[in-house]
């Protein structure tokens, strides 16, 4: 079969703040998932995404915590990168829009622009916008804020209310006030550069027509829309931070940020392309017919993905596909109960399980697991803590675990570890073998369709049905009384398992990997037939072992807690615990004023009552001096003594749990744990770093 050409892209998180789990649900596991199995099968699938790096939330952002918006960007790339990393989501390339990330990205944005100029889809205008006179700034989008001109909120934003969800004119809020500062804005007017989306309609139409097969959620959108009649928009803001305006009558001016964000799409592919060394190959998934594109998002990004995004394409005559399909998922919320789910989760209220707090308590898998199996395909979901763990410890590790582990470990104790050699079957051996065939056919057209929730289903019923038979066929009996029937059995469960392990790959590839080497099998999981292939009697297994722990009803219990908290706005946002980490230039001079020198550790000791924290005594040249350091929880305090390390040493001494601490032991942050780090040679304490 011809090799299939497949673009997947994620929409692009922005860059003012850390993803949680309705994030990953929504657009991220989903394709991931899809790409793992579209090159199981055998296609060609590039997967690229990136952070989306301007718009008013990151300058926004920026000016709250007074430094720059490239500062903000730096920041949430690298943890919203890192996150990603250890949920196991892999793409081809992550980019991100702004010059710190992607050179091209900028020129590719002012080239869409120009193009739709030269082609007439561009009009002007001069129009009304709020203007701040003590910032001396006209105030786009969420720079301003006020009440809702049709519920009355009183928190809506910009251009849209996130209670009603109706969108108006900037200008149409009520009691505007500026967000920087709180004053009451002026009117003033401003020229604009408008999308004629109106002109572009019927061969939107057109196209989404022949979409019969899209998501009912989508094209029930975009029906809506269409109805109404589209209508030209604005796509240039009056703001510092973005792509300039290619005019010379625009100065001041950017694209909006929804202008040159899905633009990141085409642009992340570029540099993807460029780093591979052959400059031109986008070109074979964005401007080939027989590339089949797809973007996977959640569903607040659908008329900018099957409408805006496709005019504009469209717009450019260069032979730009269009969308192939647009998957949109709905929202993920979170709640202690079903129930009592919130409302839509935001980053900015923070109810929500970050992605790296649920990763510091739980291996990506189980949590890959759960959302793939919960996942928003056709309604919204609910997170629950308790969903969580009951689905993980019922499927993941009663069904399924349970099962590979049964089957691998009496093979190991009653066949030397080989798959016996079946002799002849019987009727019930017969019908678990095609239900084998029968369940892979089903769960490849799932992934297919995008519904993983079913796919699942069906891989844990082929584990119960598995179950059901071992335990009905008692190989532990019939190994004495009836050999040939305890062979059959333990031939047809080993093909279970190897079929259960090739179809859980795409949701969780860590697991499904090692199951993968438990039996038998060298290298990775590479193929779906893979699992359909009978494996061969007198085939030989590896050492069996559990693949996932129980989720204890304690730790449920601690993580409910914090859900709570969360849900009822008591928590801080991760994303404002990490403004310490905030890495704003400084100046050589800045830099001049901390003092760093080795010191060499004589002593430590716990502190008591405090799980995470060691008193050190430290020798820091002439000078003995006393340190309190969150190391507990990564080293013993038998390892210290003797080992010399960089302290801050002009750090102002503070009491921490009643011991006057007078410096810092700097430490590498791997994940959260602190990692001690040593001279290259060795130095004697007191050495000036510098
Ligand atoms: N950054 C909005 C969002 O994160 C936006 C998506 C851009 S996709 C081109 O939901
Ligand atoms: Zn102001």
């Amino acid at each position: 079969m011809k090799q299939q050409k497949i673009m997947v892209t994620s929409a692009l998180p922005y860059a003012n703040g850390p993803i949680h789990l309705g994030h990953i649900a929504g657009a991220y596991l989903p394709a991931d998932v899809y790409v793992r199995f579209q090159r199981l099968i055998g296609n060609d699938a590039v997967y690229i995404c990136g952070t989306d790096e301007h718009g008013v939330p990151i300058t926004l952002r920026a000016e709250q915590e007074k430094v720059t918006p490239r500062t903000i960007v730096k920041r949430y790339h690298d943890d919203i990168k890192r996150a990603f990393e250890r949920f196991n989501i892999v793409f081809d390339n992550f980019s991100g829009t702004s010059q710190l990330h992607n050179k091209h990205h900028a020129n590719l944005s002012r080239e869409f622009f120009t193009n739709l100029m030269n082609n007439d889809y561009i009009s002007t205008h001069l129009s009304d916008q709020h203007f701040c006179k003590n910032c001396n700034r006209y105030l786009p989008d969420r720079f301003i804020q006020g009440t809702c001109p049709k519920c009355g909120n009183e928190e809506a934003r910009g251009d849209e209310c996130s209670r009603c969800n109706h969108q108006f004119e900037p200008i149409e809020l009520k009691n505007p006030k500026c967000r920087i500062c709180s004053n009451i804005p002026d009117i003033k007017a401003s020229k604009h550069w408008y999308f004629r989306l109106d002109v572009l309609q019927k061969a939107l139409e057109n196209w989404l027509d022949t979409k019969t097969d899209w998501k009912e959620n989508v094209l029930n959108f975009v029906r809506g829309w269409f109805k109404q009649g589209l209508k030209e928009r604005a796509i240039t803001r009056d703001l510092y931070w973005g792509v300039p305006v290619p005019l010379e009558d625009a100065a001041g001016k950017v694209l909006y940020v929804w202008f040159d964000a899905p633009i990141g799409y085409i642009s992340a592919t570029m540099q993807w392309a460029e780093n591979k060394g052959e400059k031109e190959k986008w070109r074979e998934y964005w401007q080939n017919p027989d590339c089949k594109i797809l973007h996977f998002i959640g569903k607040d990004n659908i008329p900018f993905h099957t409408i805006i995004w496709p005019a504009m394409l469209i717009g450019q005559k260069q032979n730009y596909q269009l969308p192939w399909n647009v998957p949109a998922n709905e929202f993920l919320t979170f709640g202690l109960t079903e129930a009592q789910a919130s409302d839509k989760a935001s980053k900015s209220k923070g109810n929500v399980v970050w992605v790296h707090d649920a990763l510091d308590n739980f291996p990506a898998d189980m949590l890959r697991y759960y959302l793939a199996a919960n996942a928003p395909e056709k309604n919204d979901s609910v997170f629950t803590w308790k969903d969580f763990q009951k689905k993980c410890n019922s499927e993941l590790l009663n069904v399924l675990g349970n099962f590979a582990n049964r089957v691998l470990k009496f093979i190991e104790k009653n066949f030397e570890s080989k798959i016996p050699q079946p002799v002849s079957f019987t009727p019930s051996d017969q019908q678990i073998l095609s239900l084998i065939q029968s369940t892979m056919a089903k769960v490849h057209t799932c992934f297919e369709n995008f519904e993983v929730r079913n796919a699942i289903s069906e891989i844990v019923s082929l584990g119960r049905a598995g179950n059901q038979y071992f335990d009905e066929k008692a190989p532990w009996k019939s190994l004495n009384e009836n050999k040939e029937d305890c062979q059959n059995c333990m031939y047809v469960s080993a093909q279970i398992v190897n079929a259960i392990c090739v179809m859980l790959y795409p949701v969780i590839p860590q697991s499904a990997q090692k199951l993968w080497e438990q039996i038998g099998h060298k290298g990775s999981i590479v193929k779906w037939d893979q699992g359909a292939k009978e494996l061969p009697g007198g085939h030989s297994i590896s050492v069996p072992s559990g693949l996932f722990n129980k989720v204890e009803d304690e730790m449920v219990a601690v993580l409910e807690k914090k859900l709570g908290d969360a849900l009822a706005g008591n928590s801080t946002p991760k994303q404002e615990e990490s403004k310490t980490e905030a890495s704003s230039e400084i100046s050589l001079e800045d830099f001049k004023r901390i003092e760093i020198k080795i010191g060499e550790i004589l002593e430590a000791q716990r502190v008591p009552k405090a799980k995470k924290l060691l008193q050190l005594k430290v020798k820091i040249g002439e000078e003995i001096r006393t340190l309190v350091s969150g190391i507990a929880q990564d080293y013993e305090p038998e390892q210290l003594p003797g080992k010399k390390v960089p302290i801050l040493v002009n750090l102002k001494p503070a009491k921490i749990c009643g011991v006057e601490s007078q410096g810092m032991v700097l430490c590498a942050n791997l994940d959260g744990h602190a990692v001690l780090m040593h001279p290259d040679k060795d130095v004697p304490s007191g050495s000036l770093i510098t």
